[in-house]
């Protein structure tokens, strides 16, 4: 019988980590991987725009300027991908959810969030989500501008979830009173992606 679930938890203790960051069925990685559908989008900053619309008393607009303009949080997070690698202390740089509400002022109608990238890939959390203090709409990590492979010039980041969840190339962010399915959970990927529970394909 072994103290540990894993191999991979025995890494950790060896390591010095709680093993009881490690979720079910991952293992720690220390690089960290690049994975998405599609391709690296070209961005030109001049005409890029990050929208915040649905359901919001004032639709809002905004350039890169004035998004970084903003007050700014910085998080440090474990990351967990569905494929089931993991990667701990990961931080990020830019603008919490609460900053934008004060400028959109979500209606109470609003309890879901459609995330809009480049391409077509969206991302559904509940609105609960992006409201934790960990969960940000990020250009920097480890202290310097998002890797374009990584999602510069904006990505979310909401570590309570999958990493799927944290779209790269955002471009808005889309208030919905009924939660509407994205691009992977479409594709029979879990609704809800709690990587406690192993939430990874299926309802
Ligand atoms: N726009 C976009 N964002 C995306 C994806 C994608 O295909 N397109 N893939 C997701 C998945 S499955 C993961 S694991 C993370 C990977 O982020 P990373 O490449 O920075 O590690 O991005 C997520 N965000
Ligand atoms: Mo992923």
């Amino acid at each position: 019988m072994s103290l540990f679930r894993s191999k991979a938890e025995h890494k950790l203790v060896e390591k010095g980590l709680d093993p009881k960051r490690l979720p079910p069925g991952q293992y720690l990685t220390e690089k960290w991987p690049v994975l998405h559908a599609g391709t690296v989008p070209q961005t030109d900053l001049s005409t890029w725009d990050f929208k915040v619309f649905g359901e919001v008393e004032e639709p809002t607009t905004l350039t890169y300027d004035e998004l970084k303009a903003l007050p700014q949080t910085e998080i440090t997070v474990d990351i967990h991908c569905v494929t089931r690698w993991s990667r701990f202390d990961t931080s990020f740089k830019g603008v919490h959810w609460r900053e934008l509400t004060t400028l959109v002022r979500p209606k109470s109608s609003a309890r879901f969030v459609l995330a809009h990238a480049e391409q077509g890939f969206t991302a559904n959390v509940p609105l609960a989500a992006l409201e934790d203090d960990e969960a940000l709409i990020a250009w920097e990590a480890d202290g310097a501008p998002l890797e374009p492979d990584h999602g510069w010039p904006l990505r979310l980041v909401v570590p309570s979830r999958y990493f799927w969840k944290s779209a790269k190339w955002l471009r808005g962010l889309e208030l919905l009173s009924a939660d509407q399915p994205g691009f992977w959970e479409r594709y029979g990927y879990h609704n809800d992606a709690d990587f406690w529970k192993e939430q990874r394909y299926g309802f």
